[in-house]
């Protein structure tokens, strides 16, 4: 089987043994403290968990492994689940044999399509496809080998098994969706010889001579792969895989997180909100006009979609390496110019309000000007696409916590009685 496989065989016993001794050694050390308002705040800023996969610092943003997203901006997703399972690039060797494995188990379940078209014709995208991986829990590898008796150590093998399997197949799920969803016509099927990304653009049947709509897809996927362990679907898929659930029942959870206006629906709402803004001036307003737009958001107690963030504290550099693509390939197209506008205007308003921690844009205040301008207007699907990228993010975080015997996820809570008695 796959060259992944082979290399995560090598690196497993590697962090296994730098883990034991760390926790051996230093497990009495202290990393965090916890004050009443992080605990009432959403543990924002508590040091409480590991995920090796990728990290955020609040100056910087994502490094995937290490690497800033800035610079996997010419990659591949086959590169970015390759470099967040294993901590390495793949050669191009490697690369192609991840292709070739994702495509050989592409193959979806007829069973899916018979429940996603029993769905209520307005059913969410979302729904559809948290819907669609749960019910493909039968096909789970994990749950047939955790019933024969398998060692503790070899749990990653039949999770990865899983998150190859299921990776493989939400591209065609997630284009059978959207054209099911949105009168789009018959079901197109993979294309031999294809990418998981190019497969994907393929089936979703958009007008594509140029390829440059499969670029954007490309580009979309890596950049969504992963934003470390604490985040909303990243952390419910790992809470839920900590009772070795498997990778269906945990990223149909998380994805269920994701589908949430605070986390990945704001791509959605964004896209929506900055429509609103071009219809409401008949194009691009002035800078008062936008000014005083984002002020009656506020002010009607909503938020401004795609800016802030728990974590950052700059500018998301996904939202740069979005933005550089459409300025490189639509300067002007005139969605993309509100983006820029808004860019210039919403930190302002956002920092004399003085409430949000973080002015700045994050991935989603981008993402949708793209697709838009590729010609996919039904803005309520683009979270799913956000889905099928951050998969790649959960199934990865899931193989190394099953590697690292990751226990059972419990942190102890208090009741408002026992913190009052606290500070008596
Ligand atoms: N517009 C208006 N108010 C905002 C804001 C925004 N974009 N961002 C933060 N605030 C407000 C918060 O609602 C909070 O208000 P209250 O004190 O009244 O509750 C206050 O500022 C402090 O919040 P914070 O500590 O800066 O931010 P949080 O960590 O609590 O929340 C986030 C982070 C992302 C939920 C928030 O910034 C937000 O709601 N942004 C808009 C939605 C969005 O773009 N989400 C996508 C994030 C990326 C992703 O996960 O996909």
């Amino acid at each position: 089987m796959a060259k992944l496989q082979n290399a995560l065989e090598k690196k497993i016993p590697v962090w296994r043994d730098e883990i034991r001794t760390l926790i051996k050694e230093h497990g009495g050390k202290k990393i965090s403290d916890v004050s009443i308002a992080q605990a009432y705040g959403g543990m924002r800023g508590v040091k409480g968990m590991v995920c090796d996969t990728s990290e955020v610092p609040p100056d910087v943003g994502l490094l995937v492994r290490g690497i800033p997203v800035g610079d996997l901006t010419k990659k591949t997703p086959e590169d970015t689940f390759y470099l967040l399972c294993t901590g390495d690039l793949p050669n191009a060797r490697d690369r192609r044999a991840l292709t070739e494995e994702l495509n050989s188990r592409a193959k979806v379940p007829s069973y899916v399509w018979k429940v996603l078209e029993a769905m209520p014709k307005n059913s969410h995208p979302m729904c559809m496809l948290d819907t669609a991986v749960l019910c493909m829990q039968r096909e789970s590898k994990f749950v047939k080998a955790y019933n024969s008796g398998m060692s503790k150590m070899d749990y990653w093998k039949p999770t990865l098994e899983d998150s190859l399997d299921l990776l493989a197949k939400l591209p065609a799920i997630a284009a059978g969706i959207y054209r099911m969803r949105f009168n789009k016509g018959k079901r197109i099927s993979p294309k031999k010889g294809l990418t998981w990304s190019e497969n994907f653009a393929h089936m979703l049947g958009l007008n594509d001579k140029s390829g440059e709509f499969a670029d954007c897809m490309r580009l979309y996927l890596v950049l969504h792969c992963d934003h470390e362990g604490g985040n909303v679907s990243a952390h419910t898929c790992h809470l839920v895989g900590s009772a070795l659930s498997d990778a269906y029942y945990s990223v149909s959870a998380g994805l269920n997180g994701l589908a949430g206006p605070l986390h990945g629906l704001a791509n959605q709402e964004c896209l929506n909100w900055i429509l609103e803004l071009k219809k409401k001036f008949k194009g691009v307003p002035t800078d008062e006009q936008l000014t005083q737009y984002a002020w009656d958001t506020l002010n009607g107690g909503k938020v401004i979609p795609g800016y802030g963030h728990a974590v950052l504290r700059v500018s998301d550099p996904r939202f740069t390496a979005f933005r550089a693509f459409g300025m490189k390939h639509f300067p002007d197209d005139p969605v993309m110019a509100l983006v820029n506008k808004v860019f210039e205007i919403v930190p302002k308003v956002l920092t004399e309000q003085g409430k949000a921690k973080n002015p700045w844009p994050n991935v989603d205040a981008g993402s949708g000007a793209l697709l838009h301008h590729y010609g996919m207007r039904e803005y309520s699907y683009y979270t799913v696409l956000f889905s099928v990228s951050r998969a790649m993010g959960m199934l990865s975080q899931m193989v190394i916590d099953r590697a690292m015997g990751s226990p059972i996820e419990r942190p102890k809570s208090v009741t408002t009685k026992w913190l009052m008695s606290q500070v008596k």
